[in-house]
C-alpha cells in the first residue's frame, strides 16, 4: 500500500469530547447543577427534540468499555473535560468525581492513551453563575481554585492540559446572541465576561507553572474561523480584518502574545466598551502565555463590507462593522449548513506560523455533523464516507502545512461518539461512533474503521 500522505511518527490521533456532553449522571454521585441543567429545567423547549443535559451519552458509566474502543481504532490521545460542577461542587472536592476522573485518567494511560485534559467546556456551576459567573473577578478566582485542585489532584499523569474550549462562545451565546445561558444580550456584559476569561485563564497558566515543572503543558483551546474578504476592496478588507479582529484575535493575541490587539482596544473604546480592569492584570497576560494552542476548526468566515451604515443610535454588536456573504460556488455540509473550505485549517497554521511564533498547536476540534445520520445505516454499519472525505482533505492540507514547518502536532475528531451538543442536543451527529439513545449501545461508522488504518500507518 502506497502512503502518500505520511505523517510524522509522534502525530497525535484521537478525538474529543466534553463532560456535560457525553457524561450523563447529571444528578448523580453529587454532581451540583450547572448552567445547563438549570437552563433546561427552566426552558426544556428551546433544546432540540427537548433533549437535556440529564441524558448524555453515559460515559461516566462506560468509560471503560469507550476507553477500549478508543485503543481498537487506534487513538494515541484523547480530550476529555472536567466537570467544575461535578468535581467540586460548592467549593469542596467531591472525592466520588475525584475517583471517576483518576480512573478514566488511569484507564488511558493503561491502554496508552495520552489524556488531553480541559477544565472549561461551557458548563459554568450554576451556583457560581447566580454570583455573577464570568462576570465577577471572585468566580475568576474560584475557578483558579478549581483549576489548582485539578493540577495537584491528576498533573503526576496528565501532561497536557487546557485552560478554556472556545472561551469566545459563552460570550456570544450568553451575552450576544441567545444561544447559552443567561441569554442576555449586553455588549458591556459581554467585553467583561470575555475579560476576565482570559484572566482567568492566565492565572490558571501562572498556578500552572507553580505546580508542574515535569514538562507538562498548558493550553487554551479556540474556535478559529478565518475571515476572507469578499474582494480586496478597502471596505471590504476592513470588514474582514474587524471580523478577525473580534472572532479570533480577542483571544487569540492574548492568549498566545500576551497582549490585545490595540485596533480592538481603540474600537471597543470608541463604544464606551472597555471593560474593568485591576493593577497587574497587564503583566499577568504578558507572563503567562500558553505553550500549545489547541485549534478548533469548522467553517471560514465569508465577510464584506456593510451594505447599509449602522443606525448610530443601536445598541453595539459586532457585525454592525461587516455582513457576511455566501461565496459563490461554496462547498456545503448540506447535512449541518456550514460550508466546507479544507484550505481554512492551513491557512490557520500558516498565520500561526508566520504570526504567532510557530506557537505548538494541534487541530483539537475538526468535523462533520449530520442530521438523521440513520439514513445512511446499511449492513447495520453508517457508511459515512461523506466524513472520510471531509477528514481526508483537511488532513491533506494538515500534512501541507506540516511540510511547510508549521508546529501541528495531531489531528483530535470532533467526536470520539455522537453527543448531546447544547440547544442542538443530537441533532447533529459527529462520532466516530454512533451512539443509540435508548440502549446507549455504542456502534462504530465507516470512518472508525478508516481511521485506525490512518492512525496505525501514520497517513493515507
Ligand atoms: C463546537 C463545540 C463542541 C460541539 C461542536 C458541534 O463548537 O466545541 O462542544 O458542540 O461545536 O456543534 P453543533 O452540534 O452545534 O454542530
Amino acid at each position: 500500500m502506497t502512503i502518500n500522505f505520511q505523517f510524522p511518527e509522534d502525530f497525535w490521533w484521537g478525538s474529543a469530547t466534553s463532560a456535560t456532553q457525553i457524561e450523563g449522571a447529571a444528578k448523580e454521585d453529587g454532581k451540583a447543577k450547572n448552567i445547563w441543567d438549570h437552563w433546561y429545567e427552566k426552558e426544556p423547549n428551546r433544546f432540540f427534540d427537548e433533549i437535556g443535559p440529564d441524558t448524555t451519552s453515559n460515559f461516566y458509566h462506560t468509560y471503560k468499555e469507550d476507553i477500549k474502543l478508543m485503543k481498537e481504532i487506534g487513538h494515541n490521545t484523547f480530550r476529555l473535560s472536567i466537570s467544575w460542577s461535578r468535581f467540586m461542587p460548592y467549593g469542596e472536592v467531591n472525592q466520588k468525581a475525584a475517583d471517576f476522573y483518576n480512573h478514566v485518567i488511569d484507564e488511558l494511560i493503561a491502554q496508552d492513551i495520552e489524556p488531553f485534559v480541559n477544565l472549561f467546556h461551557f458548563d459554568m456551576p450554576f451556583d457560581l453563575q447566580q454570583q455573577g459567573g464570568w462576570e465577577s473577578r471572585e468566580v475568576v478566582e474560584k475557578y483558579v481554585d478549581y483549576a489548582k485542585t485539578c493540577f495537584q489532584l491528576f498533573g503526576d499523569r496528565v501532561t497536557k492540559w487546557f485552560t478554556f474550549n472556545e472561551p469566545i462562545v459563552p460570550v456570544e451565546g450568553g451575552y450576544l446572541y441567545d444561544f447559552h445561558y443567561p441569554n442576555i444580550v449586553d455588549a458591556k456584559k459581554a467585553t467583561q465576561v470575555a475579560y476576565h476569561t482570559m484572566i482567568a485563564h492566565a492565572k490558571a497558566v501562572e498556578a500552572f507553572r507553580t505546580y508542574n515543572d515535569n514538562g507538562s503543558k498548558i493550553g487554551i483551546i479556540l474556535n478559529l474561523t478565518p475571515s476572507y474578504p469578499r474582494s480586496n476592496n478597502p471596505a471590504d478588507l476592513r470588514a474582514s480584518r474587524i471580523a478577525d479582529l473580534f472572532f479570533n484575535r480577542s483571544f487569540l493575541d492574548p492568549a498566545v502574545l500576551g497582549e490585545y490587539p490595540s485596533e480592538l482596544i481603540e474600537i471597543l473604546n470608541e463604544h464606551g466598551l472597555l471593560p474593568n480592569t485591576e493593577v497587574g492584570d497587564k503583566e499577568l497576560l504578558r507572563e503567562n502565555k500558553v505553550d500549545i494552542l489547541g485549534v478548533n476548526y469548522y467553517q471560514p468566515r465569508r465577510v464584506k463590507a456593510k451594505e447599509y451604515l449602522p443606525n448610530p443610535y443601536a445598541p453595539f454588536m459586532p457585525d454592525m462593522y461587516f455582513d457576511s456573504y455566501e461565496m459563490p460556488g461554496r462547498k456545503m455540509n448540506k447535512y449541518r449548513g456550514w460550508e466546507i473550505y479544507e484550505k481554512g485549517i492551513y491557512d490557520i497554521l500558516k498565520n500561526l506560523k508566520d504570526n504567532y511564533g510557530n506557537i505548538e498547536s494541534f487541530i483539537s476540534e475538526n468535523g462533520m455533523g449530520v442530521q438523521n445520520e440513520e439514513r445512511f445505516l446499511r449492513n447495520r454499519e453508517i457508511q459515512d464516507d461523506y466524513r472520510i472525505e471531509f477528514i481526508k482533505e483537511h488532513l491533506k492540507w494538515v500534512h501541507q502545512a506540516i511540510q511547510e514547518n508549521c508546529n501541528v502536532k495531531g489531528y483530535h475528531l470532533w467526536a470520539f461518539m455522537d453527543n448531546w451538543s447544547w440547544m442542538n442536543a443530537y441533532k447533529n451527529r459527529y462520532g466516530f461512533f454512533a451512539v443509540d439513545l435508548k440502549t446507549m449501545k455504542r456502534t462504530p461508522k465507516k470512518s472508525a474503521h478508516w481511521i485506525k488504518h490512518v492512525a496505525e500507518n501514520n497517513g493515507f
